[in-house]
């Protein structure tokens, strides 16, 4: 019987190859692992562990907190403040930056996340997950400031996400293509299940909010409704439809069997370039992708090469098999 792979074992070997994970990028990848195990604990307790509905509380994006946003992002903080590899920390739930207390000493990495994506289906017993992007503490900075988080997408060292659904299962990326590992309950361990995953350049299948159709812009429109026409159109194939509204959920599908997943500005808040923020949602789901052969686009340019000006930006994003997304935009640029 083939030798189970844990994410430990992994972890260490990709340090001992090229020796491209360094020992307290390694500590933080193990450290938000275990939080993940944590996170997804209180989420299978559910209405038995009292952690369902609303905390009665916004975020800054003016979002009502579900209790679950709350106790997992207290558990990023928790798990990832006192191991000395961390400077900073920034998440979807918190309005500013959390610098690391004097009372521990500082690390080299930056840690976003969004420790509970997909919150609407909480209540309702569907797939969520925990996203995350590690950065480097710009060289030379002594106090890390709000402006040392803004690096583009293309700086990440580490992205992932852990999804909370029928298993729970952690997808990473060290730039060196995208692995997947699985808790393994009994062990109390993610185990090594997929390696090298890729994204199929053609598709059959889109993961878009179909009700907001009316206000969506031209090109997207466009898109839509030539998958719509099915082998009758201009495609020449029938297409399929998925809407999970939990990012985490459609990109994990994505990089299992393919699909092309788009969240695009609209004309509800024209304002916003988007609903998904960059720099902890779009920013290391773009990076997973194109290490899985995929693409990733803000409609017009790659996510990645965006230059985040503040730590909630949102953004638009069309992201997944190559060929879709090269598609979406070109009917962006009028082609
Ligand atoms: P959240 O981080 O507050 O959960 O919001 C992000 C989620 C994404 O996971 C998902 O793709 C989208 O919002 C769903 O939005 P909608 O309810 O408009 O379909
Ligand atoms: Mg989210």
């Amino acid at each position: 019987m083939p030798q189970k792979i844990s994410l430990t074992r992994y972890l260490v070997e990709q340090q001992r190859q090229d020796g491209h994970i360094p020992s307290q990028l390694r500590l933080l990848l193990e450290v938000v692992a275990r939080a993940c195990k944590s996170i997804s604990q209180a989420v299978n307790k559910g209405a038995l562990g009292g952690v369902l509905g609303t905390a009665g509380s916004e975020n800054v994006q003016g979002e009502v907190q579900k209790k679950l946003d709350i106790i997992a992002n207290e558990v990023l903080i928790e798990a990832n403040e006192w191991g000395g590899h961390l400077a900073a920390m920034a998440s979807e739930e918190m309005d500013n930056i959390y610098v690391v207390p004097n009372r521990y000493p500082q690390g080299e990495y930056l840690l976003l996340f969004d420790p509970l994506d997909g919150s609407s289906n909480i209540d309702v017993n569907v797939s969520i997950g925990t996203i995350f992007s590690v950065l480097k503490k710009p060289e030379g900075c002594a106090a890390v400031e709000e402006k040392d988080f803004l690096q583009a997408g293309s700086k990440q060292v580490a992205a992932g996400y852990c999804v909370y659904g029928p298993q729970t299962t952690l997808v990473l990326t060290v730039g060196d293509g995208v692995a997947m590992f699985t808790l393994d309950r009994e062990q109390g361990s993610f185990v090594l299940t997929d390696e090298n995953v890729q994204i199929p350049a053609d598709t059959q299948e889109f993961a878009i909010n179909m009700s907001n159709m009316r206000h969506w812009d031209e090109p997207v429109k466009r898109y839509i409704d030539e998958c719509l026409q099915g082998k009758d159109g201009p495609r020449g194939k029938d297409f399929n439809m998925r809407w999970i509204a939990s990012m985490v959920a459609d990109v994990h599908r994505i990089l299992t069997r393919g699909g092309v997943f788009m969240y695009p500005w609209d004309k509800r808040e024209p304002e916003k370039a988007g609903k998904l923020r960059l720099m902890y949602e779009a920013n290391p789901m773009s990076w997973l992708v194109e290490q899985a052969g995929g693409a990733a686009t803000n409609g017009r340019q790659r996510i990645l090469d965006l230059q985040p000006s503040k730590l909630h930006e949102r953004v638009s994003v069309v992201l997944g098999s190559r060929n879709e997304v090269e598609r979406v935009t070109d009917y962006h640029s009028g082609l």
